[in-house]
This record gives structure tokens, C-alpha cells and sequence, in this order.
């Protein structure tokens, strides 16, 4: 038997570059969730890929930025460090506009960054390769790939796996993800909210999972959508329900989906004031707050 290969690969990249998408191109399954609009990822999603005698595991990343508040920092604190773990780095910067900067200008404060990083210029069915295709830039290779069309994939996999160390899987072969059903319930409802919201409802928006009936049919999930406000309430509940309706009977159908069951999803709208600004409902929902984060 030949020996196992397996390696963790972070997918990183500024916001709205499309990271979330080529996760799910690389794995063959939605996993994590995607928006026109920026920041939607705001934890790490991992997503794995077992062939043969190589595991690949992807974890696609908030983008990095600027952080402005509390959860930013908290969302920004999560991609620098598995920049600074992961055995390889996919670095995407879109196929338009120039030469992307340097990976380590986005993270200056990691110094050097000494695992291998491919550059990979996504969304290439919309901004195809010019002529003269760069092979390589700061010695570090050039890809061209589009997680929506699928090209591209094939190569990025084929330098993942030329990348992992030999060492044994790190997770069982069968296993898709390492995350909880609950996490994936969260995520498909603001998923939802970032399609049936208008621009900056979803930011002050959070889920939590209340019930989750192991074993039922249809699977009972009571959820509960918290927002900041009581305006902002009243907006996601819509006049006589409307919009909660629409984006609960849309998340359901992306659970349904994942989960290949049918789902009964009970949900639910609450202000929790500030919740973005405050340590403790962040680490609630699940983010590591940086240690000198204010209160
Ligand atoms: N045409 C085209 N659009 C893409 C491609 N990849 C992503 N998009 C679109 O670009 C937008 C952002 O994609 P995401 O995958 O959510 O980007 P992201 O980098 O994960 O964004 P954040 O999590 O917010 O940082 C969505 O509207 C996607 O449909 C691609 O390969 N081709
Ligand atoms: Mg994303």
C-alpha cells in the first residue's frame, strides 16, 4: 500500500474574491455559503477531499480586511491563523485589474510566510487569462480557475496534492466536513438573509440553532435569526410575516439539500443589542475573540 498524503489548505484572499465559491468547486458539494455581496464568510468552513492516497483539506476563510468592529477583528483573527497553520496556501485575487499585491501585505503581521502559496487569479470565466500568462510571480505559481464554471479546478488539485506531506489522513476518508449540522443550518440561513435582505440587514444579523430533533421526519430545527434592532426586527419579520417567510422557506431548501432530508425549519426573530461589539455573544455564536478585544 502506498504511503498517505494529507494537508490542510487555506483558502484566503481579500473579501468577495470568491473563496467560498471555489471551496465548493474543489470539494464538489455546497458547503459554504456564497453573496455578491462582501463578508460573508465569517468563520473558517472546511471542506475535504479524499482520493487515493491523498486528503485534502480546504478551509476557506473570511476575507481579509480592514477589521472595523469587534466580530471583524474576530473574523480577521481567524484567516491570519490558519494562514499561519495550514501546510499550503490558495491565495485568490480576481483574473481582472492588476498584479495582486503580495500575500504578506495583507498579513504583515505574520513577516514571511514560508508555506508553498499558489496565486490564483479566480473568477476566470469573467476575466479570462491575458495572451502572455505569467507562469509564476514572486516565485510562487499562477493559476487561472472559476469555481462557478469549473476550470482551472483540475490543475489547483493537482498542485494541492504535489504539496501535502506524507503523513496520514487527518480525518476519516468517508468524512465531506468537520463541522456540526447545526453550523451548516446557521450558515444557510444567512445565506438566506444575505438574498432576501436588503444591504446592511444582513451584517447585524446572526443565527443560533434552539432544537435540533436527531431523528425526527421531517428533521424538526428551531432556529432563531438575532438583530440588532427593534426596526431591524420588524424588517426581517416583513408585513404580516412575508419576508421571514420567503428567506425560512429558502433556508430549508438549502438544508434539505445538504442534509438529503426534509426539514421542518421553526424560525424565530429577537433583538440582541450590539452583539457584534460584545466578547461574550460573540464567543456564543461560535468566534474566538482576539485577547485584547473591547467589551
Ligand atoms: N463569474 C464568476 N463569479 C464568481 C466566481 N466565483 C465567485 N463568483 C461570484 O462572486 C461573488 C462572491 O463570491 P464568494 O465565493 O462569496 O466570495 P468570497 O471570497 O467567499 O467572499 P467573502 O466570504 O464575502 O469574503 C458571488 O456573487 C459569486 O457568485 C467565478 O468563478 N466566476
Ligand atoms: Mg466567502
Amino acid at each position: 500500500m502506498s504511503e498517505q498524503r494529507s494537508a490542510t489548505v487555506a483558502i484566503v484572499g481579500k473579501p468577495n474574491v470568491g473563496k467560498s465559491t471555489l471551496l465548493n468547486a474543489l470539494v464538489g458539494r455546497k458547503l459554504a455559503i456564497t453573496s455578491a455581496k462582501p463578508q460573508s464568510t465569517r468563520l473558517p468552513v472546511v471542506g475535504i477531499l479524499t482520493a487515493e492516497d491523498t486528503q485534502l483539506v480546504f478551509v476557506d476563510q473570511p476575507g481579509l480586511m480592514h477589521p472595523g468592529y469587534l466580530l471583524q477583528e474576530a473574523m480577521r483573527a481567524a484567516a491570519v491563523s490558519w494562514v499561519r497553520k495550514s501546510d499550503a496556501i490558495l491565495y485568490l485575487h480576481p483574473g481582472s485589474g492588476g498584479r495582486p499585491p503580495r500575500l504578506e501585505s495583507l498579513v504583515p503581521e505574520l513577516g514571511s510566510i514560508r508555506q508553498p502559496v499558489a496565486i490564483v487569479r479566480s473568477m476566470a470565466d469573467r476575466f479570462p487569462p491575458p495572451e502572455a500568462v505569467p507562469l509564476s510571480d514572486e516565485n510562487r505559481p499562477v493559476f487561472w480557475a472559476s469555481g462557478l464554471t469549473g476550470d482551472g479546478i483540475p490543475s489547483l488539485l493537482e498542485w494541492c496534492r504535489a504539496h501535502a506531506p506524507i503523513r496520514p489522513f487527518l480525518y476519516d476518508a468517508d468524512d465531506l466536513g468537520t463541522q456540526p449540522q447545526r453550523f451548516f443550518v446557521t450558515e444557510f440561513v444567512r445565506e438566506a438573509a444575505f438574498e432576501h435582505l436588503g444591504q446592511e440587514l444582513p451584517y447585524s444579523l446572526v443565527a443560533e440553532v434552539d432544537e435540533f430533533r436527531e431523528g425526527s421526519d421531517p428533521l424538526y430545527i428551531r432556529a432563531t435569526i438575532y438583530v440588532e434592532r427593534e426596526t431591524q426586527k420588524r424588517m426581517v419579520i416583513g408585513k404580516g410575516g412575508k419576508t421571514i417567510k420567503t428567506l425560512g422557506e429558502s433556508a430549508r431548501r438549502k438544508i434539505e439539500e445538504l442534509f438529503e432530508q426534509q426539514v421542518y425549519l421553526d424560525l424565530w426573530v429577537k433583538t440582541l443589542p450590539k452583539w457584534r461589539s460584545k466578547p461574550h455573544t460573540l464567543a456564543r455564536f461560535g468566534f474566538s475573540v482576539p485577547s485584547g478585544g473591547s467589551t
